[in-house]
């Protein structure tokens, strides 16, 4: 099998997510920096137009969101399970609230001015300008990842409270009783909200939550190289996608080898052209040719992805 190539960036909390998946499955992988704002157009070689991170790439295999790749991740190496079967329903439940309610608040709880100030400490001002812009764009007309400040502190607090509730009572895991990916995603929360150190004495009230936090940092990150972007299109040129599930859903109105298009339906909704080779309740798999990268499948979650016909055949 071709390697693991994770196109991510280094403050993303999604990448941490990932990388810590990386660490707690004991893979080795290669990383490949990708920049924080538009334009990204090794990135985008890769995936037709979707520009959110992380994406994983495996030969020329794309694979768009975290759902999606913690699912793929799940099966290459299946210890410890993500999913375990008794909780099937609540793990991808929580993580996926967890993904979006609560990265909302968190998000706009660490960008208030005292926690922006840290968070983008590293930038120039004009840098910062820039990110900024970017992420107006990115986040359109629904103001998506916003929320008054009151009600993400007060969403915080509670999450944080009730969580602290459940481990005191003895459920030792966000999902239920054991590991699952809803851990995953509340640590990346988490850690995003710890990096903006002025504000992350909100934390402090919920010990047993910061212990699991404690735990998990201890996966790491797994084995990683850093390799060039040259090289991950290089490695999508060399290889043949791999074999892909062919089922299309019925009455899902669509056929195998329509031209369609797969946007994100929060945010960042750049939609994605090519030809439809899967149609589950579970994903989304698109082939389109790219002039760097070649014959590509890109694949998506079918949950928050919004599959249209195209007006043309790619
Ligand atoms: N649902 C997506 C969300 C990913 C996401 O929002 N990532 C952030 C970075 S942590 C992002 O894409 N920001 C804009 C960018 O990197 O261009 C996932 O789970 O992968």
């Amino acid at each position: 099998m071709a390697e693991i190539i994770i196109h991510q960036y280094a403050t993303s909390p999604f990448s941490e997510k990932v990388r810590l998946l990386m660490g707690a499955k004991g893979l080795s992988w290669c990383a490949v920096e990708i920049p924080p704002i538009l334009p990204k157009p090794d990135l985008v070689a890769l995936t037709g137009g979707y520009r959110r991170t992380p994406v994983m790439q495996i030969g020329s295999d794309i694979y768009c969101d975290t759902a999606l790749i913690s699912e793929v991740l799940d099966r290459l190496a299946p210890n410890p399970t993500l999913y375990p079967a008794s909780q099937a329903a609540s793990s991808r439940a929580m993580a996926a609230w967890l993904d979006s309610a609560l990265f909302t608040a968190s998000v706009t709880y660490t960008m208030q001015p005292a926690g922006a100030q840290t968070m983008l400490a590293h930038l120039t001002p004009a840098q910062i300008q820039a990110f900024i812009a970017d992420r107006i764009a990115m986040r359109g007309e629904t103001n998506a990842l916003r929320m008054p400040q009151a009600e993400a502190a007060a969403l915080l607090h509670e999450t944080f409270g009730r969580l602290q509730q459940q481990f005191a009572a003895g459920v030792q895991h966000v999902a239920g009783p054991d590991l699952s990916i809803a851990d995953f995603s509340l640590f990346h929360n988490i850690w995003f909200i710890r990096r903006a150190t002025a504000l992350a004495a909100i934390l402090d009230a919920y010990p047993l939550v910061q212990a699991l936090f404690a735990r998990m940092q201890l996966y790491g990150h797994g084995k990683l190289r850093v390799i060039p972007a040259e090289d991950a299109l290089t490695e999508a040129y060399g290889n043949d996608p791999l074999p892909h599930d062919t089922t299309i859903l019925p009455g899902s109105g669509f056929s195998a080898g329509d031209a369609v298009t797969v946007t994100p339906t929060d945010y960042a909704k750049d939609p994605v052209a090519g030809v439809l080779m899967t149609l589950t309740e579970h994903v989304v798999t698109i082939r389109r040719q790219d002039p760097r990268a070649g014959a590509v499948n890109v694949h998506f979650p079918r949950q928050n992805y919004h599959v249209q016909a195209a007006e043309q055949a790619y």
